[in-house]
């Protein structure tokens, strides 16, 4: 069975549930993801996690908790310099492999919190990967493996980053500003000098009427067929197919210059114990 370890936080649905967050009984994925999803099913028939992710409830740290697939449709992480909770599972395969915070620096003066952030990808398609290409590696030697983490970016693999805004002033000038600046960045470090039509085409979809105040929810999913898709509260806004883009935008969450170091260390761990 797969378990996997965050070194952060968890959230504890409202409602207590037979799972512990610290230790889970082994059973069959399959079963339990189906209890759970029962559990969840029981109370909210429609969006089973979207019910305990509004509802306030209560925090508790656990360092160094583990997760299992068998807990994750009921369980949520907490990002723990913002407090913002992100569900453990998004999608039918997605989960949750890190947790992280982007800062900006203005002007040199102060360091802001801009997003919360969290990593998903599709627990299916990482294992056809190792199953592929890595299958003889040990687990002690997939993590951080350089081949595997480019492959991870490059191949087609479903992911999402989801952020939460924390920076209450955001406008979308910046965001269009400070994404040419970062992702232009990796843009030009994988693809050459030529990258200015792609990159518009990424940012002509953030219109200057899009609002993203404190609290809001932005969806970076990368589709199959290198898609990139972009949803803001659940609403997509637009699309465009670049695997040279999906790389870039993935570099800035796990590659090795990560805006958060702890969120691309969690997310090697999970993501090797995920492959064994
Ligand atoms: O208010 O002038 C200012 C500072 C804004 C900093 C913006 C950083 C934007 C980072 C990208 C956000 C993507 C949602
Ligand atoms: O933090 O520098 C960064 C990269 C941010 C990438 C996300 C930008 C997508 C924002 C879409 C907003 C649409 C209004």
């Amino acid at each position: 069975m797969v378990s996997f370890r965050f070194p952060f936080s968890f959230s504890q649905p409202p409602r207590a549930t037979s799972f512990s967050a610290f230790s889970i009984s082994a059973v069959t994925v399959g079963a339990a993801a189906a209890a759970g999803a029962a559990i969840a099913a029981s109370r909210n028939p429609k969006h089973p996690f979207l019910e305990w992710a509004s509802s306030s409830h209560r925090s508790s740290l656990l360092p160094w908790g583990s997760i299992t697939l068998a807990d994750s449709t009921s369980e949520s992480v907490v990002e723990p310099k913002t407090g913002f909770s992100f569900p453990a599972s998004i999608g039918d395969s997605r989960r949750l492999l890190g947790v992280g915070l982007r800062k900006k620096s203005l002007l040199g003066l102060k360091n802001i919190d801009v997003y919360a952030f969290g990593v998903y990808a599709d627990c299916d398609d990482v294992k056809k990967l190792v199953g592929e290409k890595y299958a003889n590696l040990p687990a002690s030697e997939i993590r951080g493996n350089k081949a595997f983490m480019d492959d991870l970016m490059e191949a087609d693999i479903k992911m999402t980053i989801r952020l939460q805004i924390v920076y209450g002033k955001l406008n979308i000038r910046s965001v269009r500003n400070a994404f040419q600046e970062s992702v232009g960045n990796r843009l030009n470090k994988f693809g050459g000098l030529d990258n200015d039509q792609l990159l518009l085409s990424f940012t002509s979809l953030f219109k200057d009427e899009y609002k993203i105040p404190r609290n809001s929810t932005i969806d970076l999913t990368k589709e199959p067929g290198h898609v990139l898709s972009v949803a803001i509260e659940g609403d997509h806004v637009g699309s465009v197919k670049s695997q040279l883009l999906c790389k870039s935008i993935l570099d800035l969450y796990i590659g090795e210059d990560p805006f958060d170091k702890k969120a691309r260390e969690d997310f090697l761990d999970n993501v090797a114990s995920l492959a064994h």
